[in-house]
Parts: C-alpha cells; structure tokens; sequence
C-alpha cells in the first residue's frame, strides 16, 4: 500500500514537471513564433527594408588573402642538381568590396537582378611584405602555355618562336613582384605573339582586369515567398545551371553567393554558395560555436569531402574534366570556365586551391606543369615541396561565422 502512493507521489512530481516544462516550451514556442514573423516580414530583398541596405552594399569586410610560392633554387634546379625548393611567401591580404550595381526587381518582384563589383584595396597591417617590392620566383606561365601551344604548331612557327624565346632569355622561371604577378605585367613574349595572333594579351597577370570587374548578372531570390529563399540564386548569366562540368549534379548553381543566407540558420543544416571564382558551388556544414565581439555566431566550414578529388567522393567525379585525369583532393581544374580570361589559361591547367581562411580563398598555383620527379614524395598539388606546409592547414580554414538569431 506504501509503495503504491509512494509510486502515485513520484508520478504526480514528474506529470507536475512535465506539466511545467511543457508550458515553458509552450511559451518560449509562442514567442519564438512571434520573432519569427516579425522578423520574416523584415528579411527580404525588398526596396526599403533593412537587409536590402545592407545586402546591397555589404559593410562586414572580406578579405583575401594570397599565399605565394617562391621557388628559392631555379638556377640548381635548370641544372638538374636539385628538387625545386619552395618557401611561402604571405599573407598578401586585400580587402575585397563587393557593391551591388545595377539592382532591378523582375519576376514581379519575387527576384532581385544585379550584378556585383569586386574592388580590390591592399590591406599593410594584415599583410606581411609589401608585395610593390617583394621579389617572386615563379614558373614562367606565359612561357609554359607558349610552349604547350606550340606542340601543335607547325615546324617553322615553333622553330620561329624557340629562337625568339631564346634571344630574349626567356626561361622556366620569372621573378616579378608580387604585385605584377598578380595585377599584371607587360610580358615580351606575349607582345611578340601579338604580333602574329592580335587577340593575344599582352599583359599577364593571376588576378589581372579582376579588380573592379563583376562576374556577371546574377537573380537571387528575393526570399518574399519563402524566407529560406532568401539569397538563394535564380539565375547566373541567364542560366539555372552551369555547363563547365560533366554531370548535371556538378553543375548545380546551389545556394547564395556567399554574402548573405537565410535567417534562423541551425547547425543541421548544409549551406550551398556557388562562388563564379571556382565556376562551382561548394557546400560547408556547422563547425562549432564562436563568438564575434560578443555576439554568439555559428561557424560554418567545407567540410573536406566537398573539395574531394572525384577519385574519393562520387559526388564530385563531374569535376573530373579528363577521365583518366582525376586530379587530386583540394584541386580544382578551372581552366575548363577561364578560356576567355587569359590566354595562358587555355593551355596551362590553373590549379585553384582552396586552402585557406575567412573567405572562399584562392591560391593559384603552378606545380601541376612542374617536370617535378616521380619521387617526389608528397606531390599533392597543394602541398609542394615547401617547409611550411602543415602548419596553415587546420588552423586557418575557409568558414562563415553566422549570428543564428534564435540565440539570444
Ligand atoms: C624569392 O626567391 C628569390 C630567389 O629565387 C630570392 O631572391 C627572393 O628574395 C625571394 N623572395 C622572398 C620574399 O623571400
Ligand atoms: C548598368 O547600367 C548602366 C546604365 O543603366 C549601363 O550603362 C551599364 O552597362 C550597366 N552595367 C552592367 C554591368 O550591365
Ligand atoms: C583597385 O581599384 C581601386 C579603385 O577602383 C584602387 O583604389 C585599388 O588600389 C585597386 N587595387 C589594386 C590592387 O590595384
Ligand atoms: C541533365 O539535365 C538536363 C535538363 O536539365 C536533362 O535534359 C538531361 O537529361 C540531364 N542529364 C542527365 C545525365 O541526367
Ligand atoms: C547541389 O545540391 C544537390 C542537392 O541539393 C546535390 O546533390 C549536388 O551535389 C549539389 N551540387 C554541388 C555542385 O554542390
Ligand atoms: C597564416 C595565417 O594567416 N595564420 C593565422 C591563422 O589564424 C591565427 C588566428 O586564429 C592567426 O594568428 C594567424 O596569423
């Protein structure tokens, strides 16, 4: 008898609990509801409200940060009495701005056209080195895509262009600055093949006519209809999916643009961002927990499999252009969407790592064309023979940080 109320007891204690907690979720329900509707009403791409100012001219900044190989023994390795040694040289770290041009509502309002300047400004103080005076050894791209060429040119025009190579001294390697390797330099032997294509470049350059360039219209959702829209792109230059890819999962446009997602964000979720810099979309998923001045944010990372090597993830294996060619993981073969940027991008695979931190970050690297030896032990195109290889590799990740708003 005892132990039946002693049982009636413990059951009306937990049914009360119950009872209190079910309450509470009924309350905190009910005002979460509330915040959300209001706050739906207020996050949409709609002319005056608060996320199209903002939208429109992004005041958090993004940087961009470039790494760069310097080949510290050329003339050893002309020779053929050394490996290539490497020594990174960086951070060269340019503050990217990202204005909105051009913004028309079509679709009846239910989309948002526009097109997006990329501006970008050198940042000292989150640099090291001023890349005006910084010396840079590198392969010599111009000459490498030259040569790449030629092996389907006739006699006489390649015989031409080795002896015209040759007077001028040109060879494997170029030193520039930083600053030319990157915005541009006039270079000999594309002025000399100007005169024999004129729709040749004369200028070289990784980033060159990037700096106040946009990369095209793009239509994003308005999110009016549904809030889980909002950002998300329609259209990229007219069309709903890329054709730079194999199979039509790869060529996908997912997500945003990567300036902006939807509000009430949770850790479940997959974040897509089509980024036009690698002509593809990626994907990233919750990180941890971080904290932004105060403020409690969500950090997002790809995780590896998303820049897997087609060998390793069926899902990216329409990233692999040549079949029998699959590069490796972390690589990108973008010259399949750079045909008309540079001409060097034609014929010389520009490799795109993404490799580093706050921002879909991009070193362009040229080891993939290198004569480097078989037994060159660790030859993943992201890792050369460099004495700092490791170090920057977890710490310094691409990621997001998110403010969920259902936190506070
Ligand atoms: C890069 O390597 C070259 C030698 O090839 C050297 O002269 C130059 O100082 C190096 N640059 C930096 C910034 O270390
Ligand atoms: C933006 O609009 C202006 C005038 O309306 C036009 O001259 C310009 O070409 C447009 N920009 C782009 C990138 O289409
Ligand atoms: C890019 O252009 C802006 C002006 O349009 C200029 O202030 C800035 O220095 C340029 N950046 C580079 C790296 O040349
Ligand atoms: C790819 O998509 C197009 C239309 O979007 C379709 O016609 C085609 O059959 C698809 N290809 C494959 C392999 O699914
Ligand atoms: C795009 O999203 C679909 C499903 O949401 C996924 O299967 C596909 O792999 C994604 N494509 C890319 C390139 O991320
Ligand atoms: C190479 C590089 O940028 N390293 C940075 C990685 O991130 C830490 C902070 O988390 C910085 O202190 C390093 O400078």
């Amino acid at each position: 008898m005892r132990k039946g109320s002693c049982c009636m007891f413990t059951s009306g204690v937990i049914g009360a609990v119950l009872l209190i907690m079910g309450t509470g979720f009924f309350v905190s329900g009910f005002f979460k509801t509330l915040i959300y509707n209001k706050l739906k009403g207020e996050i949409t791409l709609t002319e005056g409200s608060k996320s199209f100012a903002t939208w429109k001219n992004p005041p958090t900044p993004v940087y961009m940060e470039f790494f760069i190989f310097n080949v510290t023994n050329p003339d050893e390795f002309l020779k053929g009495e050394a490996k290539p040694h490497v020594t990174t040289m960086g951070p060269y770290t340019y503050r990217e701005y990202r204005p909105k041009h051009n913004v028309s509502f079509v679709h009846s309002g239910t989309k948002v056209a526009a097109y997006t300047k990329k501006i970008f400004v050198f940042e000292p103080e989150k640099s090291v080195g001023d890349p005006k005076i910084d010396l840079v050894t590198t392969v010599n791209i111009p000459a490498v895509a030259v040569m790449n060429r030629l092996k389907g040119a006739g006699f006489w025009v390649s015989s031409g262009i080795s002896m015209y190579m040759n007077s001028i001294g040109t060879t494997m390697f170029m030193t520039h600055t930083v600053q030319e390797l990157l915005w541009g330099f006039k270079d000999p032997l594309l002025t000399r093949l100007k005169t024999i294509k004129p729709e040749t470049d004369e200028y070289f350059g990784l980033m060159l006519h990037k700096n106040g360039s946009n990369d095209g219209e793009f239509v994003y959702h308005t999110g009016e209809q549904n809030y889980l829209d909002f950002g998300r792109i329609y259209t990229w230059k007219g069309e709903k999916m890329v054709s730079f890819w194999k199979t039509n999962q790869s060529n996908m446009i997912n997500g945003t643009d990567g300036s902006s997602f939807h509000p009430f964000l949770t850790k479940e979720e997959r974040l897509n961002v089509f980024t036009p810099d690698l002509c593809r979309s990626i994907h990233m998923r919750f990180e941890k927990e971080v904290e932004l001045k105060g403020i409690p944010a969500y950090r997002f990372t790809p995780p590896r499999d998303t820049l897997a090597s087609g060998k390793n993830n069926p899902e990216n294996e329409g990233f692999c252009v040549t079949p029998k060619k699959c590069l490796d993981d972390g690589v990108l073969d973008v010259s399949v969407c750079r045909k008309g940027a540079v001409l060097v991008c034609v014929c010389v695979c520009v490799c795109v790592c993404v490799c580093a931190f706050r921002k879909i970050f991009i070193i362009l690297q040229f080891i993939l064309h290198f004569p480097t030896k078989p037994s060159a032990k660790k030859d993943t195109s992201c890792a050369p023979v460099s004495d700092k290889v490791d170090d920057q590799d977890e710490k310094n990740d691409t990621y997001i940080s998110m403010t969920p708003v259902d936190k506070s």
